[in-house]
Parts: structure tokens; sequence; C-alpha cells
């Protein structure tokens, strides 16, 4: 049929026109998806502090101090009372926690300058992938630039606590101030300026309350009037325990330095002890007001404990509440820090769609067994923080038993933001166990662990063991040592009862427990007996 140019015409205008509408209705239907979409996605802030014992956290009743703010996000969220890692250290922690893998696998088994290697697939990485934005500010020490941020800003190594240089995208630069202070501020910085149409995911990882207990100014005179009380384990005199308890070198009583650890002499002309040139180079540091601080806040209370001629038990009691006071100031300025960072979310709308994270890169032993460090896996160490709030997802106010690990938290971030988990992820999201009470029918029954540094400043003896709901087998592989616990009756693991035939049947199931988990965890030495 023959069409004349002016109804051709017509129908072009028209095509055109329906055309244009309907180019213009997908593009909204695009943008509200892209908007609906960004909204739905959580945003992800994620503290990890360095050495924060759950036993110094309020919310796990322990009564030692008091973190309303740390404490706000098991309020609104879930407190983990059974959250283990792979390696009670700070890089292997670290590497699991980013990789979801075991350091067999990722590289990182101890602190010993190995490199992390920052091609691998990490959660960070997967998250910028899918739309994140992502930014990592504190502690890294990972001996490698971080891969899978769009910014970064972090310590080198340990890290200082006073004028600490950082490293930013590149720039090592020293900076003005308190450590756990400069952490928040520069995430502050970053929040303030990130692209508001895309989520995001910052990780705040502090340096405190990592040895040598450095407070803030703000808490220099924080517990001066009072006695902290002294964990029931403290003179623990490993009876029933392997060599490895006996020949750790972490005991209150006698590994602290008199200096750097105990904070008896500022004057660093004639100092007795070690490690007087790190002690030095950290004064050093001080402005003459932090200076001045220091030494009034020391001073009498040094006085009084040299006139005082302490020894045995009384002087083992005098070093415990000087190292808790200290352990307990510095925590202080990281619980302020978690607020204002909680209050900033509150402040600018995005509390209700950011899912909080704190937690340690492990436990510390803060008297126990007449301990500082960590690294065995006993209880205090073995075990980290972890409390997790995500609105309208997480019943507030909820204790959560589950046996959970380090290498759960990215794979449970993945889940979250609606990205693949890659399978040689070796965790398990937490969202079936954040959503629900109770345990999900195949959740993991035992936690495998693995410590490698025998030989270092703490000399604790290399192992791996298997822990259940009430059983704990290690195997000090160096020493052909075993030590099995019966936690239900057993809760402080004095008692060693690996010779003991009424638990035979124990022993044997976790032996096998603890070959099927190598085997699970790809995991090649050591080769079990
Ligand atoms: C330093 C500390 C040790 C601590 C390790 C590892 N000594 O070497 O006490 O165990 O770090 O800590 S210090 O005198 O230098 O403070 S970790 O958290 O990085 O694993
Ligand atoms: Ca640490």
């Amino acid at each position: 049929m023959y069409k004349s140019p002016k109804a051709d015409n017509i129908h072009f205008k028209k095509l055109k026109t329906m055309k244009t509408f309907y180019f213009t209705l997908s593009f909204i239907c695009l943008h509200v998806c892209c908007i609906a979409q960004s909204h739905k996605r959580p945003n992800i802030v994620f503290f990890l502090s360095d050495d924060h014992a759950y036993q110094a956290i309020s919310a796990y009743g322990f009564g030692l101090n008091n973190t309303p703010n740390i404490d706000k996000i098991a309020k609104e969220g879930t407190l983990f009372t059974r959250a283990f890692v792979t390696n009670s250290l700070c890089a292997p922690s670290r590497a699991a926690i980013l990789t979801g893998k075991y350091g067999h696998l990722n590289g990182i088994m101890g602190n010993g300058g190995e490199v992390f290697n920052g091609a691998q697939t990490t959660f960070p990485k997967l998250l910028h992938e899918s739309g994140y934005q992502t930014a990592l500010i504190g502690k890294w020490h990972l001996n490698s630039d971080p891969t899978g941020f769009d910014y970064w800003k972090i310590l080198p190594g340990q890290g200082i606590y006073y004028q600490p240089d950082f490293i930013e995208n590149g720039v090592r630069k020293t900076e003005t101030g308190y450590v756990t202070d400069l952490t928040t501020e520069f995430a502050i910085d970053w929040l303030n300026q990130r692209d508001t149409s895309k989520p995001f995911c910052i990780l705040v990882w502090q340096k405190a309350p990592h040895r040598d207990w450095l407070a803030s100014l703000t808490y220099l005179h924080l517990f001066d009037s009072v006695n902290i009380p002294m964990p029931e384990t403290f003179y623990d005199n490993y009876k029933t325990r392997t060599r490895a308890a006996h020949e750790q070198k972490m005991q209150i009583d006698r590994d602290l330095a008199d200096n750097y650890d105990l904070k008896l002499h500022f004057d660093i002309s004639n100092p007795p002890g070690r490690l007087d040139e790190n002690w030095k180079s950290f004064l050093d540091k001080f402005t003459p007001e932090e200076k001045k601080a220091f030494e009034d806040a020391y001073r009498v209370k040094n006085e009084a404990f040299f006139n005082a001629h302490l020894s045995g038990k009384e002087l083992a009691a005098w070093k415990y509440q000087r190292y808790i006071k200290d352990y307990l100031r510095s925590v202080q300025s990281v619980d302020d820090n978690v607020g204002i960072l909680l209050q900033y979310l509150k402040d600018h709308q995005l509390d209700n769609n950011t899912i909080v994270i704190y937690s340690a890169d492990q436990g510390f032993y803060l008297g126990e067994h007449g301990w500082f460090d960590k690294r065995f896996m006993y209880e205090e160490s073995f075990r980290t923080p972890l409390l997790i709030k995500w609105p309208g997802v997480v019943t507030p106010g909820t204790k959560n038993n589950n046996l959970v690990m380090n290498i759960d938290i990215g794979e449970t971030l993945l889940d979250a933001a609606g990205v693949n988990i890659p399978s040689e992820m070796q965790g398990a999201s937490l969202l079936p166990v954040l959503k629900k009470s109770g345990t999900p029918a195949n959740w993991r029954k035992s936690v495998y662990y693995h410590y490698y540094e025998s030989g270092d400043e703490h000399n604790v003896a290399k192992h791996i063991g298997v822990r259940t709901d009430r059983y704990k087998l290690i195997y000090f592989y160096e020493n052909k040592e075993w030590e099995f616990y019966d936690l239900e009756k057993d809760p402080n693991e004095l008692n060693n009862v690996f010779g003991n035939l009424a638990y035979k049947k124990e022993i044997e199931a976790l032996k096998k427990n603890l070959k099927e988990l190598q085997q699970k965890y790809k995991d090649p030495e050591p080769v079990l007996p």
C-alpha cells in the first residue's frame, strides 16, 4: 500500500515520540532501580581493634570497664559469645579476615615479615568490583600495599600511639595527635568526601589497645583510685599442662619491661631494663605537654612503688594493676571513637542502612594464667570479640552462641551485598545465624586452629587443635604433646585430662575430627601420628 510522504512523516514522528518515551521510561526505571538497589545494598563500617580482649568490653559482662559505645552495637544488634580466630596473631588474622582462608592458603602464617600477596581475592576487592566504594584506615601490618580499596591510609608496621606516621595511598607523612583519634578523624574525612551515590565499606582498624598501651591524655588518670579485680587463674602454676605453658615468655610477673611496659622510668638517660632504644624513640615523639602529662601521671605512683620494695605475690599484683589499667585506658579511647563514628552515621541518616561490625584481630590475656599477649589456643586468645548490628535484619539485644570464626566475616559481607561468594573461601556466611535464632542444621560443629610462630619473643610452641561445643583438643606438634579439656567442667582450662581414661572415647573422636578438619581446610602440616 502506498503511503503519502506526509503520513510517513507523521508515522515517523509518532515512532520517534514513542521511542523517546520508552527511552525516558527505561532510563527512569533504571535510575529508580539503581537508587533502590543502592539503598538496598547496606553500607558497612567494620571496626577491628588490635588485641582487644572481649573481657574488656562491658557488654561481655566481666565488670572490668565500661564501654558504652561498643555495647551499643550489642544493644542494637547481636553479641557473639563464641567467635574464634584461625591463628591468634595479628598479620595471620588480618589475612584470614580479608581472604576468608587459613594462613597456609593465603600465605600469612606468622608476623615475621611475610608479604601479603595483594593479587589474591579479598572481600573488599569483590565489594569494590560490585560497585562499593571501599576504604581502609589504620593498622594493616601485612607488608604490602593494600589492594581493593579506593582509598587507604595505614600505619606502617605496628604503628605508634603519639605522632604516628600514616601512609596515605602510598605517601608517608607524620601526623600530629593520638593514633586512635586520628584514625577516626581520617575515617570521617573519607566519609565526608565519598561518592554518596554508591554504597560504601570502610574498615576502621585501630592500633589500640596493642602493647605498649599508651593512654590518651584524657585517660591518663582513669582508674587511679580503683583496684581492678584479678582473674581467678592469675596464679596458675600449669600443673597439669604440657611444656608449652611452662616455657612461654608472657608472664606479667616476669616478662614485662620496666620502662616500656610498666612505665617505671621516664628518665631515659640511665634506664635499666630492655627495649630502651624502643622506649626512647616513643618518648622522643611526645610533645613537651604530653611528656609532662605522662611524667606527672606516673611519678608519684612510681615513687610509692620504689619505696614499697615489693616482692613475690605483692609485686606480681602491683604489676597486674599497672598493666591492666594502662590497657583499659587505651581501650577507653577506642570506645569513645566508636561512639563518634556511630553518631556520624546517625547524623547523616546512614545508621538504618549500615552494617556495623566490631571485632579484634584476636583475643588477649588480661592476667588469666598470669599472662599478657595471646597466641595460645586457650579461650582468652582463641576467642575474639564479635558484635554486629544491622537494623531490620539482626534482632537487637540478642546473644549468639554459635561457633563462628573470623573467616566468616568476609563471606557475610559479600552475602549481605548480594555478591557471589567464591568457593575458595573457607568460612561461612553468618546471614543464617544473624537472621534466625538457634543453630542452622548444617552449621559447623567444631573449629580448627593452627599457630606457627614458635621461638619468638613470647616463645609459644607451634600447635594445632580442635574445639567443639564442649571439648578442646590441642596438639603441640614440635613437643609432640597433647592436651584435652572438658570446657563444661573446666571452663578455665586448668585441668588437662588428656591421660584420663574416662575421656578415652571423646579424645578419640576429637583426634579423628582434627584429621578431618585438616583435610577439609587443606592444611598439609603437621602430619598427625
Ligand atoms: C610486638 C610486641 C609483642 C606482640 C607482637 C605481635 N612486642 O612484637 O608483645 O606479641 O608485637 O603482636 S613489643 O615490645 O614490640 O610491643 S601483633 O598484635 O602484631 O600480633
Ligand atoms: Ca593483634
